[in-house]
């Protein structure tokens, strides 16, 4: 897989001919399966790739707390609230460790918060989408969280080792998730036809959207091929995808749910299911910032940001005091 998607992907991947000696040197270690840590060499576009992907996770995990977020005061019982606000403060933790990995790579979080700021970082387009029932709550741990951890699995084995690391924590954690929100999905799917429809609803919508969440086509996406040389990526865009639904066809099944998609058929030959087109303008549009969501979601940070300023104002003061008392004594 790992060759085919070196050969498949849009971005030119040198051969070895055509790599210095320390970065041919960088490219055996790798592909004897030796992790990089931060303070070994590292080709100067391999650390710009890594903070480019680790950062988007990081922002996506504390961006992906907001949908959810908008929930937590109205989870039917106590219990469900409980476990809703158990799960988005994992998320916190999620993305706390993923700006500790990215900072290992010389960038400082503030200069990753100013890009999330300011528009200029991405996060993933799922958390773009409303969440407009109880039903959302399901799908999102479901569907969002379940596509995540079949990108994050294989995350766990990647080339850098600070980012592989904090990967094994956020895939235990990642897969208590995805439990909740399937038996949330479980109890609307047992209850009324009220209930069933409001779970019918936000598997329809939801859907799409989470298969998006792997990104473009293989053909189209820009930097599978380097990243799989660098084996950041282990397998590609599209093979995840095709799992992701292969994983949840029997589970939509399961629940007694009709089928979101009228072209998913399960095809012999290929051992996978078939399933129709992605609406990739759709997607392009949110990476642009036009989804359903992204201001909202942008301008909630900055201001979450913004009322933070004594909390981290006083930390500072606090910092020096200790330091200035330490000096004196
Ligand atoms: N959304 O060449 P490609 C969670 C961008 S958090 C937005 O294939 P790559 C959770 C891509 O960045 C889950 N942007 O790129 C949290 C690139 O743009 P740039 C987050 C996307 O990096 C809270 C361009 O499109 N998971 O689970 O090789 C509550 C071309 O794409 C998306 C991660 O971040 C997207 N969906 O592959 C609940 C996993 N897809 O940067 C749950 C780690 C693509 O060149 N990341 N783009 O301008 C990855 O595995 C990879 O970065 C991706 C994309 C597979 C996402």
């Amino acid at each position: 897989m790992y060759a085919q998607l070196v050969e498949t992907g849009l971005s030119k991947v040198r051969t070895s001919e055509e790599l210095s000696d320390a970065e041919r040197a960088f490219q055996d270690r790798i592909d004897a399966g030796i992790r990089i840590e931060a303070k070994d060499w590292m080709p100067d576009a391999y650390r710009k790739t890594l903070i480019r992907q680790i950062s988007q996770h990081a922002h996506s995990e504390i961006v992906g707390q907001l949908p959810e977020g908008n929930w937590v005061t109205r989870a039917p019982t106590l219990k469900r609230k409980a476990i809703l606000l158990a799960k988005i403060q994992d998320e916190a933790g999620h993305g706390l460790y993923l700006y500790s990995a990215a900072e290992t790579l010389g960038v400082s979080r503030d200069e990753l918060l100013a890009d999330l700021h300011s528009g200029k970082a991405k996060y993933s387009s799922i958390f773009n989408y409303p969440t407009l029932s109880w039903a959302d709550m399901g799908a999102i741990g479901w569907l969002v969280d379940g596509s995540a951890i079949i990108n994050q699995i294989p995350l766990c084995r990647c080339s850098y080792g600070p980012y592989s690391r904090a990967m094994i924590r956020v895939c235990k954690e990642e897969s208590f998730h995805a439990r909740q929100g399937y038996d949330i999905m479980m109890a609307l799917c047992r209850g009324t036809a009220e209930q069933k429809a409001m779970a019918q609803d936000a598997l329809n919508r939801y859907w799409w959207p989470a298969l998006m969440m792997f990104g473009p086509s293989d053909a189209a996406s820009v930097n599978s091929a380097q990243s799989a040389q660098w084996r950041i990526k282990l397998f590609s865009n599209d093979e995840l995808r095709q799992r992701m639904v292969d994983q949840t066809v029997p589970q939509i099944e399961y629940l007694g749910l009709q089928l979101p998609d009228p072209a998913i058929k399960w095809n012999e030959e290929r051992g996978h299911y078939d399933f129709g087109d992605i609406n990739w303008d759709e997607f392009y549009q949110v990476l642009k910032g036009n989804g359903p969501c992204n201001r909202e979601r942008l301008r909630t940070r900055v201001k979450a940001y913004e009322d933070g300023a004594w909390f981290r104002d006083a930390l500072q003061a606090h910092a020096d005091k200790q330091h200035d008392q330490k000096k004196s004594a």
